[in-house]
C-alpha cells in the first residue's frame, strides 16, 4: 500500500507567532492605535511608518514605548513615572487596537487561513506563542475564528504569560512543555529576527514568512524564509523548481513544512 501524503507529516505541533505572521497588525493596527492613545492623553508624540519600524527591534508594545520614552526630553525624568504613564498608554492602546480589529479593518494574511485549518483537520496540536498581550490574541482571534477561537488551539502564550519575552526562548520553551512534546518535533511561524531568535533558542525549527516590516532584513538561523504562506514560490529552500510554471500555485501546506522540517535538519 502506498502511504498517503496524510501519513507523510512528522511534525507533532505547529507554533504560530501573531504579529506580523497571522496577521500585518503593526503598521496599521498597533501604531495608529498608539498614535490615537497618545493622542487621546494629550500626549504630542506620534509614530511614522518608518519610526515605528525602528522601534520594532523592541519586542513588546509597553518596552516598546519605554524604550522610545528613553530619547525623548519630554517623557518623565522620573523612572516611577515613567513607567506608569507607560502602562496607561500601552492599556489605552490595546482597547484602541481592539476597536480597530473589531472595525474589520485587519485580516488575516493569505495563506494563514489554510493552513489552520489542514492543522486542525488532520489533528495536529497548534499553540500561540506571541510577546502580544492576552487581550489582542483575544481580539484578533475572536473577530476571526469567532467566539469559539480558543478551540483551535492546544496552548496559547502571550505577553502575560512569560517572564522574559522574544527572543528570549521562554515561550517557546512553554509552548513544548505544555504540548509535551520536543523541540524537533515541532515547527515555529515568525516573521521577526527577534522571534526567529526565540525559536531557535528553544531548538523549534523556524519558518518564517516575510512581513512588511521585515520584508528585506536578513533572516539567520532559519529552516526556511519566503513572502508568505499564500505562495509555494519564491522559497528558500525551493517548494518548487525555478521557472516552473506548469502547476497552480496555492498555499504552504502541512507536508511543505514537514518536508523543510526534515530535509533541513
Ligand atoms: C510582536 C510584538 C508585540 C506587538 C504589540 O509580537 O512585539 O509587542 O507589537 O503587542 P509577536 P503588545 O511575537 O506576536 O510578533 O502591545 O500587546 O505588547
Ligand atoms: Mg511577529
Amino acid at each position: 500500500m502506498t502511504a498517503s501524503p496524510r501519513h507523510t507529516t512528522v511534525l507533532k505541533a505547529v507554533l504560530w507567532d501573531v504579529d506580523g505572521t497571522i496577521a500585518e497588525t503593526e503598521r496599521d493596527g498597533h501604531r495608529v492605535a498608539f498614535n490615537e492613545a497618545f493622542e487621546a492623553h494629550g500626549i504630542p508624540w506620534r509614530w511614522s511608518v518608518e519610526h515605528y519600524g525602528e522601534l520594532l527591534v523592541v519586542a513588546g508594545g509597553r518596552e516598546r514605548l519605554l524604550h522610545d520614552m528613553a530619547s525623548r526630553p519630554d517623557a518623565p525624568a522620573d523612572l516611577a513615572e515613567r513607567e506608569a504613564l507607560a502602562r496607561t498608554l500601552h492599556a489605552a492602546k490595546n482597547v484602541a487596537y481592539a476597536a480597530r480589529l473589531a472595525q474589520g479593518g485587519i485580516s488575516f494574511r493569505p495563506g494563514v487561513r489554510p493552513l489552520l485549518e489542514e492543522c486542525r483537520a488532520r489533528g495536529v496540536p497548534m499553540a500561540i506563542t506571541t510577546t502580544t498581550s492576552r487581550a489582542n490574541i483575544d481580539a484578533l482571534f475572536s473577530q476571526h475564528l469567532g467566539a469559539a477561537w480558543r478551540d483551535w488551539f492546544a496552548v496559547v502564550l502571550g505577553g502575560e504569560d512569560v517572564t522574559h519575552k522574544k527572543p528570549d526562548p521562554e515561550v517557546y520553551q512553554r509552548a513544548l512543555q505544555l504540548l509535551g512534546v520536543e523541540a524537533h518535533e515541532a515547527v515555529a511561524i515568525e516573521d521577526s529576527p527577534a522571534g526567529v531568535a526565540s525559536a531557535r533558542g528553544a531548538g523549534v525549527p523556524v519558518v518564517v514568512a516575510r512581513s512588511i516590516y521585515f520584508a528585506d532584513t536578513p533572516i539567520e538561523g532559519a529552516t526556511a524564509v519566503g513572502p508568505g504562506l499564500h505562495t509555494r514560490r519564491g522559497w528558500t529552500p525551493a517548494l518548487v523548481p525555478d521557472g516552473d510554471a506548469s502547476d497552480g500555485d496555492g498555499p504552504v501546506t502541512l507536508d511543505d513544512l514537514a518536508r523543510w522540517c526534515t530535509t533541513t535538519r
